[in-house]
């Protein structure tokens, strides 16, 4: 195994850990069960930016194996698919962010860096919009029994996870934008 390779490996493990240190931390500072403003996704979209969507995936991925096997998921597992639904599927999906590499190499190439702060945003929009597809679509199959009497199954994990993904995307791009002088220090991977 060559050194970029270790390194590769070690930094999904470490990034994977920092999600979910986060996650505990920012426990208090949620605004309802499924709401919160937190920014406990950004060590895997750091990942994402720096190796690619493989890595973001496999971080995602590993961090969702870290809730589950914490407990910190338990009670959002109602059954076994959609427990794997939302933990791995959902989670690894976050990576998807890393389409954008490409993107933010050539731009960093070019030293453009506002294109560097547009691609790297973009990307953690895509990525939480992949993962909150999967809590959507699982919310009205699964969830749909804790809806308010009248309201609507769609409507309700609509409402729900559209705030929680407008939370915690929006609390990502926060955290880019006052970084943004740090940014390239965190993207390069020497
Ligand atoms: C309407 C509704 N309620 C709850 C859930 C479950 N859910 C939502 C968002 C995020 C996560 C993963 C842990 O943060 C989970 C399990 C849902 N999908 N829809």
């Amino acid at each position: 195994m060559n050194r970029s390779r270790i390194q590769l490996l070690t930094e999904i493990a470490i990034f994977a850990t920092l999600a979910m240190i986060l996650d505990v931390f920012t426990e208090p500072m949620k605004l309802g069960p499924w709401i919160s403003f937190s920014f406990k996704m950004l060590p895997i979209f750091l990942v994402s930016f720096r190796w690619g969507t493989k890595a973001g995936m496999s971080a995602g991925f590993l961090w969702g194996i870290l809730q589950v096997v914490t407990g910190e998921a338990a009670g959002g597992i109602l059954t076994l698919f959609q427990g794997f639904l939302e933990y791995f599927v959902a989670f690894a999906l976050i990576g998807l962010a890393g389409v954008m590499k490409p993107a933010i190499d050539r731009a960093r190439q070019r030293k453009e860096t506002g294109k560097v702060l547009l691609n790297t945003l973009t990307g953690v929009v895509i990525g939480t919009i992949a993962r909150y597809a999967i809590h959507f679509i699982a919310g009205f199959i699964f969830w749909g029994q804790y809806a308010p009497e009248g309201q609507s199954a769609v409507y309700y994990s609509f409402v729900v996870n559209g705030s929680s993904a407008l939370g915690e995307g929006l609390a990502c791009i926060l955290v880019i934008w006052l970084a943004q002088p740090l940014l390239s220090v965190f993207l390069d991977k020497k």
